[in-house]
């Protein structure tokens, strides 16, 4: 059971169990992306998401991501970069870049698990083929640490579209197209600080 304590922000309160979607949807209030919504009794986790996929996330994550920890950033290396056996290179080149891997898993989206994670995308044209290219194959997820990690992994992997990208980043060298161009990179602080917490429990983070 996950009952979760609800607060409006307006004083009205709620319990509900996260998993039962008919107590979710019923929920007398509604609540935003990535929006602190509720407390789960006596544990020390928050609920973000929506009412349709609700999911817990611990405090301690919470309060590094209040404090805007600027050291941390997440990546993937994307189905057709790891199915072409460049993944032990790409590595490289991101630790011999001073980033250091806390956490690191290879693993395979499904389709609503690939939705989630590139729900801000919706509403852009590509959507469908992201989500489906997403979850064709296994990725390696990573969360790295290194100061001013999210600009400069971002320096790294280089421009979306590979054509643009610059000489010696990993999507230069390894992308095959603007859609399969072999990496993920978080573009913000808040945003790695949810990704990284999407992809790992926190006794799977080292560091
Ligand atoms: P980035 O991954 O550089 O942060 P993004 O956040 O704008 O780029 O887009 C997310 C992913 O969506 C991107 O890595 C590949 C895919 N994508 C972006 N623009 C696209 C386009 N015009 N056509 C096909 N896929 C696209
Ligand atoms: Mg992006």
């Amino acid at each position: 059971m996950e009952n979760v304590h609800f607060s409006s922000g307006e004083g009205k309160e709620e319990v509900v169990n996260l998993y039962d979607k008919r107590s979710m949807e019923n929920l007398p209030f509604s609540f935003g992306e990535g929006k602190e919504v509720g407390v789960r009794a006596g544990e020390s986790q928050i609920v973000y998401g929506n009412k349709k996929n609700p999911y817990l996330f611990p405090i301690f994550a919470q309060n590094l991501l209040t404090k805007m920890a600027t050291n941390k950033t997440f990546t993937m290396i994307k189905p057709e970069a790891v199915a072409a056996g460049h993944s032990g290179k790409i590595i490289d080149m991101i630790i011999a870049s001073g980033f250091k891997i806390n956490a690191m898993k290879l693993t395979k989206l499904s389709k609503e698990r690939a939705g989630e994670f590139y729900e801000v995308h919706k509403e852009r044209p590509f959507y469908g083929e992201l989500v489906d290219y997403m979850s064709s194959g296994p990725v390696v997820a990573m969360a790295l640490e290194k100061d001013n990690a999210v600009a400069d992994f971002r320096k790294l992997i280089g421009a979306t579209d590979p054509a643009e990208a610059a000489e010696g980043t990993i999507r230069k060298s390894f992308a095959k197209s603007k859609g399969e161009n072999a990496v993920h990179g978080s573009d913000s602080d808040e945003n790695a600080a949810l990704e990284i917490a999407f992809h790992f429990a926190p006794n799977e983070i080292l560091g």
